[in-house]
């Protein structure tokens, strides 16, 4: 054996200590130490075995003696390391195994192995070839035990075959170039107390520098005030659900619950916890308000400031007390000022007009703090003298009403005429009744008086006339006499007579002969004296002669025509109104609504053309006519049954149609003893596909219905549905492949929009995949997503739907569009990035469509481009107008596939944070804070510019990084954003 190859190891362990003490994986102290490390954002990792902090011999086992060699060799600090290496590569038939001391497994079921190693290159070394291996192999066998001696190697289960990303050769050992490889295998659903794994040579040159094991945990973490312990990750890809706890002085106010992932990241938070009434939250904890400060509602985050008038002395107040004199009424919320009640209204104006009065006032000047001032009004009617007052009991109206007025305005009618009445008019609000002190109001006198009506009698002869008079009316006070005021109209009021009598009429003599005379009355009675009346013309006659004008005809007939006037109005208005009304409803009608509207026959619009609805057909059979080609029978072979669909079975076969190649087909068939119905609904996917005639639509051969069983044939699949076929091929693809697929989808469905066809079930189980990788929409069933699809779920409005699949408006009120079926792409962009994973993985589909309400969208899949990602979060935009069209997909993918560097940055998922998950934490270092912000790689190239303090980078501009080294717009983008978190926020890093 010769030991030429161990430079490179040692040339690379420098940079592997300097590395490792870079590294910051908190161990399982730190952790105990520390409930919320800085790891609290991303996963923990706990290591289970690492043989580079080995004090002593590691003492694996190594057998064959001549196989693996355990060496010492030193670190820079002069601190020995152990590797193991083994090189017999003259030598034909190796087969040296190197098996660890037991691992614990430490509660985990899925661990991870990272190894770190040299390997020779073959090429390198004269006279080795076909004996010379480049590839080793990893093992592990579980036990509860120990202690175990020997365990032979059949028993061992094979991990994996590795082999070096890079190999190095002597001229590398002579220019100490760095060769060192890392690689990481992960061995699934451990169950026993623990496990040894193995590393078998089969003849290469290799230096094993470092094996570490570890597992990945969900770190402690308060989430929406809920605390999630530390968390083991689940078996394979499993996502393990969590209960959250309320943390101290928090009260459950929606379950928490959040899901630890594969790779030790918490996904998404539901529901939450909030702080008690009277604390406050405050860097994920409950704390107590201060005094001065109080919090009476469960969703308020943060103590609020006393409210004017009011104040608090204790610690965790919920309310705030009013101060002397001021009060807070039943209904007022916590947070209102505390008020008074109102000062007197002031500046009253009354208006007499016989027995009614109109009064007006001005409000209080001081509302005491509220807006709810109303007024009352309150009646005393008086004696003529002024002083002595008593209530005025019932027969009095106020319009609108007299208590809890809202506006300074009253009318108040039917009152005694001629009387005294004072109003006081009370100011209160609605802390009035709380307070004790004296009412606050205004007073105001009026006296009312009522005009006498005069009926024209007898107009006797040319020189007199008879007036009666009537009223006034409600007084109880009896009349002592009228008093008539006339005079010659022509001559104004300079020349006139008064006339007084106790009697109800009066004849008035001496009167000039075909003269107009104006006429007024008015009454005395024991309560006072009343106005005049209006005026009253009489013209008296030339000749003599009898005549009875009673003055309330006019009025009668003057109502007549007024009613009339008023009922014309209210005809027009009607007219008006109704008019308005049938605008309304045909405004109504959403424009988004009409592409679901289907007119019997081809509509074409220009460059265009519209799907038909089977259902719009009166004959269903003759859309199938119209659509889908008859076949005979005879044309078709069936060879093998491919699967299961709703009607019966799929089958693959050939069909030859006279002077055409033979093609292979998919055959669909309708099973025996089906209902007319089902006849029908199968047969409808046959009259919508026909209608289709696109690369990535599947297309129609034709169908079978003049013979049983009834057939749909359409071109054959070579590689099945997408999901199954992503499934088998995981990890298999290029970028460009999955974005050419993505591409082919993406443009038939621009074309089914087109078309105004809604698909509603675009999934990958709905996609099939030819041989060269096209990819089809498929699965255009009549009843589908009712019956058909395995993955639709009741929603609670009845219909069934693929809720995982499914836009938010479409689950909530089945508003299908092409903008829902483009949420769907989204996601069957995800399922196709992550090689066919169920989205949302275990979640139920109620925590799905509640995460989704919350604003949580799915990760990026391992490995996926951040572009794509991000097409996929704007395909799920909850605004269904912001999400893109399927031809600005279109576009967007041909531009990918055009510039494949687009696609170079990866979002993977622990570098891509959920908004939702944002949070704030401490960060000590410029390493704490690169990692904070998932851009460790870049730990060196600040080291080496000089950038180690934080204080040093906190005023670094986008070409410093250039000059650092740092190049991608992206990576600058994101560490200047970080530093302007901590220049705002000191060592608080928001990542
Ligand atoms: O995943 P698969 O292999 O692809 O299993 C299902 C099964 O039939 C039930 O639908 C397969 N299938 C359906 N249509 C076709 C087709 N045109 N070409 C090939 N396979 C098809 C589907």
């Amino acid at each position: 054996m010769s030991f030429w190859w161990i430079y490179p190891v040692l040339v690379t362990l420098c940079t592997l200590f300097y590395s490792q003490a870079l590294r910051t994986y908190p161990s399982n102290e730190v952790m105990k130490s520390d409930a919320l490390h800085p790891c609290v954002l991303t996963s923990c990792t706990v290591t289970l075995l690492d043989s580079m902090s080995a004090l002593g011999d590691l003492g694996w086992v190594a057998y064959p003696p001549e196989g693996w060699e355990e060496i010492s060799v030193m670190d820079e600090r002069n601190t020995p390391m152990r590797t193991y290496q083994v090189c017999n590569v003259l030598e034909v038939n190796q087969n040296n195994w190197l098996r660890t001391s037991w691992i614990p497994r430490g509660g985990a079921q899925r661990v991870y192995i990272e190894i770190k190693f040299t390997l020779r290159d073959c090429n390198s070394l004269p006279g080795v070839s076909g004996t010379c291996k480049e590839t080793f192999n990893m093992y592990y066998f579980e036990s509860n035990y120990g202690n175990l001696q020997h365990i032979p190697e059949n028993q061992f289960i094979k991990i994996d075959t590795i082999a070096a990303d890079e190999s190095f050769t002597q001229v590398d050992v002579g220019d100490r170039v760095m060769k060192l490889n890392t690689e990481v295998r992960d061995i699934s659903n451990l169950y026993k107390k623990g496990f040894y794994l193995a590393f078998q040579d089969v003849g290469a040159c290799i230096a094993l520098v470092s094996v570490r094991v570890f597992y990945k945990k969900c770190p402690t973490t308060i989430r929406n005030l809920a605390l999630f312990p530390d968390t083991v990750t689940g078996r394979d890809s499993a996502l393990v659900e969590v209960k959250g706890s309320c943390v101290n002085n928090s009260v459950e106010f929606d379950a928490p619950k959040m899901y630890c992932s594969a790779d030790g990241g918490w996904l998404v938070p539901i529901g939450r916890c909030f702080c008690k009434l009277g604390y406050e939250e405050k860097k994920n904890r409950c704390q107590p308000c201060l005094p001065g400060y109080y919090k009476a509602l469960l969703t308020d985050a943060l103590c609020a400031m006393c409210p004017a008038h009011s104040f608090s002395l204790q610690d965790s107040s919920t309310e705030c007390t009013c101060e002397k004199g001021f009060y807070r009424a039943e209904m007022d919320p916590k947070s209102a000022a505390c008020s008074r009640p109102p000062s007197a209204p002031h500046n009253p104006i009354s208006t007499v007009n016989e027995t009614s009065v109109i009064m007006e006032w001005s409000p209080p000047e001081d509302s005491g703090g509220r807006k709810d001032v109303t007024y009352n009004i309150h009646c005393r009617r008086c004696q003529p003298e002024g002083q002595k007052c008593s209530p005025c009991g019932s027969g009095i109206h106020y319009i609108p009403w007299q208590f809890g007025l809202s506006h300074p305005r009253v009318l108040i009618t039917d009152l005694l005429p001629y009387t005294n009445y004072t109003f006081d008019i009370e100011a209160l609000n609605g802390v009035s009744e709380l307070s004790s002190g004296p009412k606050q109001f205004i007073s105001v006198k009026i006296t009312t008086s009522q005009v006498v009506n005069v009926i024209l009698k007898e107009r006797k002869s040319k020189d007199s006339v008879t007036l009666a008079f009537q009223g006034p009316e409600k007084t109880k006070d009896a009349v002592v006499e009228y008093e008539v005021i006339y005079y010659e109209k022509n001559q104004k009021e300079q020349n006139y007579t008064i006339l007084k009598t106790k009697s109800t009429f009066m004849t008035v003599d001496g009167l000039k002969p075909g003269t107009t005379y104006v006429f007024r009355v008015r009454a005395h009675t024991v309560g006072g004296q009343g106005i005049y009346g209006g005026e009253i013309e009489l013209e008296t006659s030339t000749e003599d002669m009898i005549a009875i004008t009673d003055p309330n005809q006019i009025t009668i007939l003057a109502i007549s025509v007024a009613g009339g006037i008023i009922l014309l109005i209210f005809l027009v208005t009607c007219f008006f109104v109704s008019g308005r009304h049938c605008g309304y409803i045909k405004a109504k009608q959403d424009p988004d609504e009409d592409k679901m509207h289907f007119q019997h026959g081809r509509v074409k619009l220009p460059g265009s053309r519209t799907y038909i609805h089977p259902h719009t057909y009166e004959d269903p059979n003759q859309a199938v006519r119209d659509f889908a080609k008859e076949i005979d029978v005879s044309s078709i072979r069936i060879e093998r049954v491919i699967g299961a669909g709703e009607f019966g079975e799929v089958c693959s076969g050939r069909l030859k149609l006279p002077s055409k190649r033979e093609i292979c087909v998919a055959i669909k068939s309708l099973k025996v003893g089906y209902a007319e119905k089902q006849r029908r609904d199968f047969l409808g996917e046959a009259s919508i596909m026909g209608q289709f005639d696109h690369p990535n639509i599947i297309r129609l051969e034709g169908v079978v219905t003049k013979c049983k069983p009834v057939m749909i044939i359409t071109e054959y699949m070579e590689n099945g549905s997408l999901d199954s076929f992503l499934k088998k091929h995981d990890g298999q693809f290029t970028v460009i492949q999955l974005v050419g697929m993505l591409r082919g989808i993406a443009s038939g469905m621009k074309y089914l929009s087109d078309m105004n066809y809604v698909h509603r079930d675009l999934a990958a189980r709905n996609i099939l995949v030819n041989s060269n990788l096209v990819c089809k929409v498929s699965d255009f069933g009549l009843s589908r997503v009712l019956e058909d699809d395995p993955e639709a779920a009741y929603t609670t409005r009845g219909g069934k739907i693929p809720i995982r699949w499914t836009a938010p408006e479409a689950i909530a009120y089945r508003k299908f569009t092409s903008a829902s079926d483009v949420w769907s792409y989204g996601i069957v962009m995800w399922e196709v990035n992550s090689y066919g994973e169920r989205p949302y993985w275990e979640m139920s589909n109620q925590d799905v469509i509640k995460a989704i309400d919350e604003g949580y969208r799915l990760p990026p899949p391992m490995d996926c481009p951040v572009v794509l990602h991000q097409l996929m979060l704007d395909c799920w935009q909850k605004c269904r107008s912001d999400r893109p069209k399927f031809g600005q997909i279109v576009n967007i993918l041909d531009k990918f596939i055009r510039t494949p560097s687009t696609l170079n940055e990866l979002a993977n998922s622990s570098t891509w944070q959920d908004p939702n998950m944002q949070e704030a934490f401490t960060v000590t270092s410029v390493e704490e804070w690169l990692e904070a912000v998932k851009m460790t790689q870049y730990i060196e190239h600040f080291t080496m510019a000089g950038y180690v303090t934080l204080d040093s980078v906190l005023y670094l501009s986008n070409s410093e990084l250039t000059k650092m080294g740092i190049t991608l717009t992206g990576h600058q983008k994101k560490i200047l954003s970080s530093i302007q978190n901590l220049q705002a926020l000191g060592t608080h890093v928001q990542i």
